[in-house]
């Protein structure tokens, strides 16, 4: 650390001083066979998250895994090990959809870790840098090289950019002591399925002399105490080992310079905008040993955002990709198997997992369409829902997470369904729910966004409710959506967000549907 590091280090600094994450990696074995209650507190509650491995207070021993699945890609022999691994914990065990196009498995028995991780590396997965002070699951367009408007296909990059931060899934000790999270996205279509606006660091499609390559934004965030949008570095480069070197220049500057004092002002945009923009490129330029190239006028993101659900053409003729809608992303061991079995015998054996937690099954041939359509879990997981289930988002809420004020995935699905059922909307309508302030369901981004909170009922009584955001815009000109009312009781949401319909969205009631509420 340079001179200028603050003396005073927060307490995750300590624990991470004395003793790196990733060490725990070689006594996994020893900590399955004492057992989860005899390991130490930091070990047990921070350091396992190098690893992937989350314990949950709110249900001990029932530990939750998060993966790591560059460009949400999933092979329908990852989808089957997924729903192995779950099976054996009964109805504890499921697997969630992540807004980073990623899994989280669910209801694991803390001795059963060491030979999951095996049965996952043997697929050609890792978990591990998942978790705390580490880059999370990098992001990037769930249809790339498949996609007929792709400006660029990404999938390659994104591989060394993970490579490069977990030493092919061996853990890279070079990253693993950073001030805070990190978030990376690699676009490469013009709707920006990315969210580029709220990563630290995120390249745009950009054209510069006639060759296509990346615009970069930097220092997007969201925190319980600050959010804000990316903001452009005045930087193009070309689609090659630049965007790896640029990555792996501003993680270390950021490990080595970012603040490890107060940890709600750790992330990238605080160090950004100690330094300014200009230092911060400048100190990159000299990091990576040669000047960058200045941004191109105009990046290629035009388009509004897709959701991808339904049958589309591919870029590939009589070829089709499938988007499967996953209510809240919620999925248990017999979806993971049907998952695989569809992708295996109507596709590829690949499949594509979304930020808004749904999947997309590929290469489908135009002759398999229609019979694919007849499948049962298409029942479950609709390739046309309704137009408020469609843009239906949630983070884990109090079912699994301390943080959380509300429980959120039923609330979300409940309301998006019953108010399906009532209203007719010329759109999709994208309501996003979050349980806390930390935003992970991202309520900023979308038409309606919904934060847990405490509220208090017409009784004056204090009951489970939410904040509303609204204002979000994705896609081309992408930008946040603010905070806009306070305190909602949970049990008054569905006729208030009716109104909210009706009056901004162009909602009409159903046919034959009268209100009585
Ligand atoms: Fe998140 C912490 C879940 C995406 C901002 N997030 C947590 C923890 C780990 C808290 C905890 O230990 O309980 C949650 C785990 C709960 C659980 O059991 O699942 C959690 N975050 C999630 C997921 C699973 C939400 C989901 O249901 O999809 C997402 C996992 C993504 C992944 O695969 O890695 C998830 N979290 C996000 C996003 C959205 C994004 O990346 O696009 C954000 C906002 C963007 C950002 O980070 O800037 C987000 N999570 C946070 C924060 C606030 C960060 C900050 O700077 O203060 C926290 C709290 C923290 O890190 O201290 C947090
Ligand atoms: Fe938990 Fe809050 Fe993140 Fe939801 S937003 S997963 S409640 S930390």
């Amino acid at each position: 650390m340079t001179s200028s590091t603050p003396t005073k280090l927060n307490k995750f600094e300590k624990y991470k001083a004395e003793k790196d994450g990733l060490a725990v990696k070689s006594e996994l074995e020893h900590f399955a066979e004492i057992g989860w209650e005899a390991m130490d507190d930091d070990d047990r509650v921070h350091r396992l998250k190098w690893l992937g491995i989350f314990y949950r207070p709110v249900t001990p021993n029932k530990f939750m895994l998060r993966m790591r699945l560059p460009s949400g890609i999933m092979t329908s022999a990852q989808s089957r090990a997924f729903g192995e691994v779950i099976q054996r914990y009964g109805e504890d065990g499921c697997g969630d959809v992540t807004t980073r196009q990623n899994i989280q498995l669910r209801g694991i028995r803390f001795e059963d870790f060491p030979e999951i991780l095996r049965r996952f590396e043997a697929v050609d997965m890792t978990s591990i840098q998942s978790g705390m002070d580490n880059v999370r699951n990098i992001t990037a367009s769930p249809v790339a090289g498949i996609d007929g408007a792709e400006l660029l296909d990404t999938r390659d990059l994104v591989q060394q950019v993970q490579d490069l931060i977990t030493n092919k899934g061996q853990g890279n000790p070079a990253f693993t002591n950073l001030p805070r999270k990190f978030n990376i996205a690699i676009g490469g279509c013009p709707d920006n399925s990315i969210h580029a606006e709220i990563n630290d660091i995120a390249f745009v499609p950009a054209y510069k002399d006639g060759v296509i390559g990346f615009n970069v934004v930097v220092g997007g965030f969201f925190s319980a105490s600050r959010v804000a949008a990316a903001v452009p570095m005045d930087v193009w480069v070309a689609p090659n080992n630049d965007v790896v070197a640029l990555c792996e220049a501003i993680l270390t500057l950021f490990r080595d310079h970012g603040s490890r004092a107060n940890r709600q002002k750790s992330r990238l945009m605080w160090m950004i905008d100690e330094w300014g923009l200009d230092k911060f490129r400048a100190e990159v330029e000299k990091f990576m040993g040669k000047p960058l190239a200045r941004a191109a006028a105009t990046d290629e993101v035009n388009w509004d955002k897709r959701d991808h659900l339904g049958v589309h053409p591919q870029k590939q003729a009589g070829l089709n990709y499938v988007g499967l809608h996953i209510p809240a992303g919620r999925m248990f061991a017999e979806d993971f198997f049907e998952l695989a079995r569809l992708a295996d015998v109507y596709g590829s054996g690949e499949i594509r997992l979304t930020v808004e937690q749904n999947a997309i099954l590929i290469n489908v041939p135009d002759s398999r369409v229609e019979l694919l359509k007849q499948e049962p879990l298409l029942e479950k997981f609709q390739l046309e829902p309704g137009a408020l289930m469609r843009g239906m988002v949630s983070c884990t809420g109090a079912q699994f997470c301390k943080f959380a004020m509300v429980e959120t995935k039923n609330q979300a699905i409940e309301l998006a369904a019953n108010l399906d059922q009532e209203l007719d909307l010329p759109n999709t309508v994208r309501m996003h729910w979050t349980g806390c302030p930390n935003s992970c369901g991202q309520p900023q981004v979308a038409d309606l966004g919904f934060m847990g909170t405490k509220a208090r009922n017409k009784e004056k009584k204090p009951v489970p409710g939410v904040d509303l955001f609204m204002g979000g815009k994705v896609g081309h000109e992408a930008h946040l959506g603010t905070k806009v009312m306070k305190g909602i009781p949970a049990e008054e949401l569905q006729p208030f967000v009716r109104d909210i319909l009706m009056e901004k969205f162009g909602a009409t009631l159903k046919p034959g549907v009268t209100i009585t509420d």
